[in-house]
């Protein structure tokens, strides 16, 4: 039987107030969903581990404060991530376009951030849908995003959402957990958590945390 590589990445989940960052890493982590979620203040962090192809990847998950008083706070959690998920709300286009400012930030100023991805979430509110999905996705295909549309409430593409960013992450394996590598800025790499032993494929470099 093959070692299995085994990986930490940090993640952070961005976007305005109430668009469901707190429920998407929720139903991701413990398989919940609060109808009456409170707002988060500051941020939350979560740990949640996936197995993609024959890496094992730890997400350390920071899970931000959307509401605009604590913006400031948030180049403290991505400045250190490797992985960001941008959300916003289908039926609100003024978190599509705070979505898109948050990317805009991620590229100017978040370094280590090797995988980004925009979920457009309560796709289960079709009927209140105020942003256009092939917008959304054209938008995320010119921009090189990991792009779904999802539901917290009903758990549609959350799983895979996520599992999407841990199979670019391990694919970047190097690229992923080496670059950025600011010792002193918190802008460090994925971690390996444990050296995969004896034979198998240890010798191609191809591993996703040196
Ligand atoms: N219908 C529906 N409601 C959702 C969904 N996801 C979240 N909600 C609801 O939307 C509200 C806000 O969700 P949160 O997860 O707290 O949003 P947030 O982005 O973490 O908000 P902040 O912590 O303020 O940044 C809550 O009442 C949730 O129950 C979804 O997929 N569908
Ligand atoms: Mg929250």
């Amino acid at each position: 039987m093959q070692t299995a590589r085994q990986c930490q990445f940090k993640l952070v989940l961005l976007g305005e107030s109430a668009v469901g960052k707190s429920s998407l890493v929720l139903r991701f982590v413990k398989g919940q969903f609060h109808e009456y979620q409170e707002s988060t203040i500051g941020a939350a962090f979560l740990t949640q581990t996936v197995v993609v192809d024959d890496v094992t990847v730890k997400f350390e998950i920071w899970d931000t404060a959307g509401q605009e008083r604590y913006h400031s706070l948030a180049p403290m959690y991505y400045r250190g991530a490797q992985a960001a998920i941008v959300v916003y709300d289908v039926t609100s286009s003024d978190s599509f376009q705070r979505a898109k400012s948050w990317i805009r930030e991620l590229n100017e100023k978040a370094t280590a951030v090797k995988v980004v991805a925009l979920a457009g979430n309560k796709v289960d509110l079709q009927q209140q849908r105020l942003v256009d999905l092939t917008e959304a996705q054209q938008f995320a295909d010119d921009k090189g995003l990991i792009f779904m549309e999802t539901s917290a409430k009903t758990a549609m593409n959350v799983n895979d959402l996520f599992l999407s960013v841990a199979k670019r992450l391990a694919q970047l394996g190097d690229a992923a957990g080496g670059i950025g590598g600011g010792a002193g800025g918190g802008a460090s790499g994925g971690q390996r958590l444990q050296q995969g032993g004896g034979s198998g494929d240890s010798g191609r470099g191809s591993s996703c945390c040196k």
